[in-house]
């Protein structure tokens, strides 16, 4: 990528892209911004992805907005248009991605860098990871989508709580709440991720980001909407080759060869 605060590597049919800026726990610049949604977008584009990880160098995921670039800016910025360029285009493009996105959620996930780790699909925390609604601590209400994530992940009570106090969930807790599927030694987190991105890759990825749009927009609809949604999408991919090889494999007594497609 243009930006080197976001590396972005493919090997084995998964994308891996990390922030990269450890010296402020990959607090998150314009260009670290632009450039992790173009890292999504290039993953998105290219058929030989199949499943995503996004990961922070160093011990942070991420701090969230780099407060020094914003204490900078002070007079010129407006905040809402900075979260609706910036952010927003970054969060709406992996929700819209249709290809799983694993966080291998390695430290601290603060503020937007929170949000940014809600956005993925699945989350796999190292033992030292952590998640914060670092907001309040400046005064500020939590954006990023984390209004829309948290109390459909963990409830209202819950999601309220971490807004107001500001305080760590270690991942443990994030575990027992829901907000990550797995907890791992810190050590062993990216060859975990890695392993299951694999597994994902050579999976029916097409009816997998399928399966993420069918659920993402079950949350607006009606059961009524959700069926006819879902029997839509049955017929998408029921044509697919994936479906076809899947069902003669099982007749065959084999394992499926995938495509993804
Ligand atoms: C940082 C940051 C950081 C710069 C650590 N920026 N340097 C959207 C639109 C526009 C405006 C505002 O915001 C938003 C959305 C948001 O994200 S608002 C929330 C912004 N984030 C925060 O308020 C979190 C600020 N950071 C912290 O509270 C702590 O650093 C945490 C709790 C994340 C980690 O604490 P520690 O493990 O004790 O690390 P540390 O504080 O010592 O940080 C290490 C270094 O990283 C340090 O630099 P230094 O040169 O002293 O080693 C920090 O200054 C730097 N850093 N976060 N967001």
């Amino acid at each position: 990528m243009s930006e080197e605060s976001i590396l972005y590597a493919v090997s084995d049919g998964v994308a891996t892209i990390t922030l990269n800026r450890p010296q402020a726990l990959n607090a998150f610049t314009d260009g670290m911004i632009k450039g992790a949604t173009a890292a999504f977008k290039q993953a998105g584009k290219d058929n030989e992805v199949r499943a995503i990880i996004l990961t922070g160098a160093g011990r942070g995921f991420s701090s969230g907005q780099d407060l020094g670039e914003v204490q900078e800016r002070q007079g010129e910025f407006s905040i809402g248009e900075h979260l609706r360029k910036g952010y927003h285009r970054l969060i709406t493009g992996m929700m819209t991605l249709e290809k799983p996105i694993i966080g291998a959620i390695n430290g601290i996930a603060a503020g937007a860098g929170c949000g940014v780790a809600l956005a993925t699909d699945i989350r796999i925390a190292s033992d030292k990871a952590s998640f914060m609604l670092a907001f309040s601590k400046i005064g500020l209400v939590p954006d990023s989508g984390t209004n829309w994530f948290l109390p459909r992940m963990v409830g209202y009570g819950r999601a309220y709580e971490m807004a107001i106090t500001a305080d760590r969930i270690p991942a443990e807790q994030a575990l027992a709440w829901g907000l990550v599927n797995r907890v791992v030694p810190g050590d062993q987190l990216m060859e975990n991720a890695q392993a299951w991105a694999g597994k994902l890759a050579s999976g029916p990825t097409l009816a997998f980001g399928l399966t993420k749009r069918a659920m993402n927009r079950a949350w607006g609809m009606s059961l009524a909407e959700a069926l006819e949604y879902e029997s839509y999408l049955q017929e998408l991919a029921a044509r697919s080759h994936d479906f076809a090889e899947g069902v003669q494999a099982f007749l065959e007594k084999r394992p499926a060869q995938f495509e993804g497609k």
